[in-house]
């Protein structure tokens, strides 16, 4: 391993637009496969599933196999260790509280002459979570996406994760689910597992909305089968951009760094401090921290790819920066963080001061870890009840009302040409004019 295994540089270096774009390649090969993958599923079904499942790793299971049972959730439970079981309900009291405070309430406002409008606020009644399996194991990512959909009332929550060769699902990730409220569990993964929820098939009913993250095949495959369905982002790889001051500690900088970089090969993690006594520090403490660590291999490969220590004029060339780059997560481990907030305008989840580690976000905090990546925080918003709410719009009008609007809608009826709705206000108003006639 090197010693600079993350580079230091300045502010202006061309290297940053490499990294503040984070564009993934041979996106249109694989998004050709996937709409294969797509196709299939709605021809063959379930027999379709099954074959990619076996064909991208996982093992080859029937139909009748795909869904877990009840036996299998329970023996999951015997599998882990009471200390996982408090760990994750410690985990799923925060995350419930948070989400609570997110529900929105629908609401009615009278106007003049009895005119009444609100907006009616409903949970979507069936969706899909997708939780990444296979290789990794993530039951943190099941509560993040079970949670606020159980908390905006969703009926029915199915969720999706590839099965490992043997055909069998993690018993942490199997337990979450159970304890966060999932309704169903299927055994598949990929873009077939997103066709089977989009589509519908013998085995999995369709659904309405399909969340959560996943690799390049699942979120190309969601964003293919969006229209059909509703999704919630098109997630990329994991991200961090820390802004730190001459306060900051550097090895907790190094050890926040690494705990992004450590997720994925294409990974981005930057430091951005006007503190170049800082920045090396923080090279060193990447290093020695690095050569400890399981996955190293990744990370060196994540440092190497999108990971970089710059160093700004000052504070304020560093919020900028932040801004443009708009990280998934953003911490800052500067002097009297609070007073910075206002500067910052594209960030998934901010974390403020220096004991507020990302992980704690990732786990047990409270606010969702499903959070927009690649910039697209200049957009999306984390996940959430809102995720999982739609809003009906409601007018009611008395005659009084119409009457006071009439001539507008029939003025601006005429002028896109549309005669039969001017009628359909003038209709209301020539029987006004006749009761009265009448009276
Ligand atoms: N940091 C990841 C979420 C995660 N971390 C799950 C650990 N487990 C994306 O926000
Ligand atoms: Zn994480």
């Amino acid at each position: 391993m090197k010693h600079e295994i993350v580079k230091i540089v300045k502010a202006g270096d061309s290297l940053l637009d490499k990294i503040f774009i984070r564009k993934m390649d041979n996106q249109a090969e694989i998004a050709l496969q996937v709409a294969r993958i797509i196709a299939s599923v709605q021809a063959r079904g379930d027999e379709a599933v099954g074959d990619f499942n076996a064909a991208f790793g996982g093992s080859r299971l029937t139909p009748g196999e795909l869904r877990v049972t009840n036996d299998e959730v329970e023996a999951a439970y015997r599998l882990v260790d009471d200390s996982f079981l408090d760990a994750l309900r410690i985990a799923l009291h925060n995350i419930t509280a948070f989400h609570n405070r997110q529900l929105q309430q629908s609401w009615f406002d009278t106007g003049g002459n009895g005119v009444v409008l609100g907006q009616m606020v409903r949970p979507l009644r069936r969706v899909g979570i997708y939780v990444p399996g296979g290789k990794a194991s993530y039951p943190s990512s099941v509560l993040m996406n079970a949670v606020p959909a159980r908390v905006a009332g969703v009926q029915e929550i199915a969720m999706v994760t590839p099965p490992a060769v043997d055909g069998k699902i993690d018993p942490h990730t199997l337990v979450a689910a159970a304890e966060a409220g999932v309704n169903e569990i299927y055994k598949m993964g990929g873009a077939q597992a997103i066709a089977a929820l989009a589509y519908g098939t013998a085995v999995v009913p369709k659904v309405d909305k399909i969340t959560g993250p996943g690799n390049i095949y699942v979120t190309l495959a969601k964003q293919q089968v969006y229209g059909l369905v509703d999704i919630d982002m098109l997630a990329g790889p994991s991200e961090v951009l820390v802004i730190a001051d001459d306060t900051a500690n550097p090895s907790f900088v190094a050890a926040d760094l690494l705990s992004q970089a450590e997720h994925d090969e294409m990974a981005s993690v930057v430091l951005l401090t006007p503190c170049g006594e800082l920045a090396f520090k923080v090279q060193a403490e990447v290093f020695s921290q690095a050569s400890l660590l399981s996955r190293k291999e990744i990370i060196e490969k994540s440092l190497e790819n999108y990971g970089a220590i710059v160093v700004t004029e000052n504070l304020d060339q560093a919020f900028d920066l932040a801004n443009r780059f708009a990280p998934e997560h953003l911490e800052l481990m500067i002097s009297e963080p609070f007073n910075w907030l206002y500067k910052v305008e594209n960030a998934g989840a901010v974390f403020l001061g220096r004991h507020t580690p990302e992980p704690v976000g990732d786990y047990v905090a409270g606010p969702n870890h499903v959070l927009p990546t690649g910039g697209t925080a200049r957009f999306y918003s984390a996940l959430g009840v809102d995720s999982f709410i739609k809003k009906t719009s409601l007018i009611s009008y008395t005659q009084a009302g119409l009457n006071e609007v009439g001539g507008a809608i029939v003025k601006l009826a005429e002028v896109e040409g549309l005669t039969a709705h001017a009628n359909s206000v003038r209709v209301r108003m020539l029987e006004h004019v006749a009761i009265k006639e009448n009276e």
